[in-house]
């Protein structure tokens, strides 16, 4: 990035409503220029995406690395478009390269309930439920060792391994306690299941016990995943930053925002905090066929996204600028969109959290 606030981004809307929302993105990245001074160069690139791999046989170009390694950060839509290419190949052609070549191996997510909307979780209120799930996001359940024998007869076999290292481990928990050790609560929940997965997750309890004793400050706990699913539905109140393995972590940050309204509205941030490599940005939802092309998607989850992208990018305060103004949009129930229960489309919610940063 440039001493002038001057930033080069790379697009990518991928599948489904990823091209619906990301322009909203983009129009509310535009307003917070305007006001802030900071200044985008938008790359679009039309790759990890299904319609890519129908027309090249392959999600990305053999250079995909060069083409976006030097831009300050990907802005991604969705991806998936399981009718046309199977999920497991599309993620692990997209995605699943970013986080590991570009060695994104932070995957974090607010959860956060906002004012004026609707939560399924009787008498909760805004305040009541503000924490980060911290997903390891370049090993763990998702690895690709593993294989099938005798396939398709009586004697099939498959199996999968898990893959944890000292190094992949510490730093994603190093990263939830620092994280933690910031914050006003100081609490740290280590999501485990070590009763049942015998090997690698009495491993990943192990190093959480190591890394504590090097934060005093940070008073932490950890709970079986399942146990740890039904507090986040009764007592969400209870977190402050959630440290999980990749797929513990996956799981945990859809069902985080379920509780605080919608999906639709929770963002990611797939870092890379050495900054070697850009860091990428996009919502936590899919691609979702199922509301696709029909204007109707909620594009906050990727509005603040760009926010957690500012963020990243050292523009606090045009960061902060885009949450204010999405709290403002949200607390408007003719703003919302349908999955919030509203009657606005997906541009006249992005339209007008630009508006609000005008
Ligand atoms: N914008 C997120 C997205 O497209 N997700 C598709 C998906 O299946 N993600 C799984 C993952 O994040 O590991």
């Amino acid at each position: 990035m440039d001493q002038d606030r001057s930033y080069r981004i790379a697009v990518i809307p991928g599948d489904g409503i990823g091209k619906e929302v990301v322009p909203e993105g983009l129009r509310v990245l535009q307003a917070v220029s305007a006001r802030y001074g900071c200044r985008f160069r938008f790359d679009d690139f039309d790759f990890a995406s299904c319609d890519y791999y129908l027309r090249h046989g392959k999600m990305m170009p053999d250079d995909w690395k060069a083409l976006i390694g030097g831009h300050d950060a990907i802005f991604f839509g969705a991806v998936g478009w399981p009718e046309a290419v199977p999920d497991h190949v599309s993620l692990w052609g997209s995605l699943i390269q970013f986080r590991r070549e570009f060695d994104q191996y932070v995957n974090l997510r607010p959860v956060k309930l906002m004012p004026g909307v609707p939560c399924p979780l009787a008498g909760r209120k805004p305040g009541d439920i503000d924490f980060y799930v911290v997903r390891e996001n370049t090993e763990g359940e998702y690895s690709s060792i593993g294989g099938r024998i005798f396939p398709g007869t009586e004697r099939e076999v498959v199996m999968q391994e898990t893959v944890m290292t000292r190094v992949g481990v510490d730093r994603i928990l190093k990263f939830a306690f620092e994280l933690a050790e910031r914050r006003e609560k100081k609490h740290l929940t280590s999501a485990t299941k070590s009763n049942g997965i015998s090997i690698t997750m009495p491993y990943w309890d192990e190093r959480v016990e190591a890394m504590a004793a090097g934060y005093p400050a940070v008073r932490w706990d950890k709970y079986h995943i399942d146990i740890l699913a039904a507090h986040f539905v009764q007592h969400p109140d209870w977190f402050d930053v959630v440290v999980a393995s990749n797929l513990f972590g996956d799981i945990l940050s859809d069902l985080g925002p379920a509780c605080t309204g919608t999906i639709g509205i929770a963002p990611a941030g797939n870092i890379n905090p050495d900054r070697k490599f850009p860091s990428l940005f996009e919502p936590v939802h899919g691609s979702a066929p199922d509301i696709a092309g029909k204007g109707i998607a909620n594009p906050v989850g990727q509005i603040w996204s760009a926010a957690l992208m500012l963020d990243h990018l050292g523009e606090t305060d045009a960061a902060a600028a885009i949450v204010a103004a999405i709290e403002t949009v949200l607390a408007q129930p003719h703003l919302r969109t349908p999955d919030l229960g509203g009657p606005a489309d997906t541009v006249t919610c992005g339209r007008a959290i630009a508006d609000a940063l005008r």
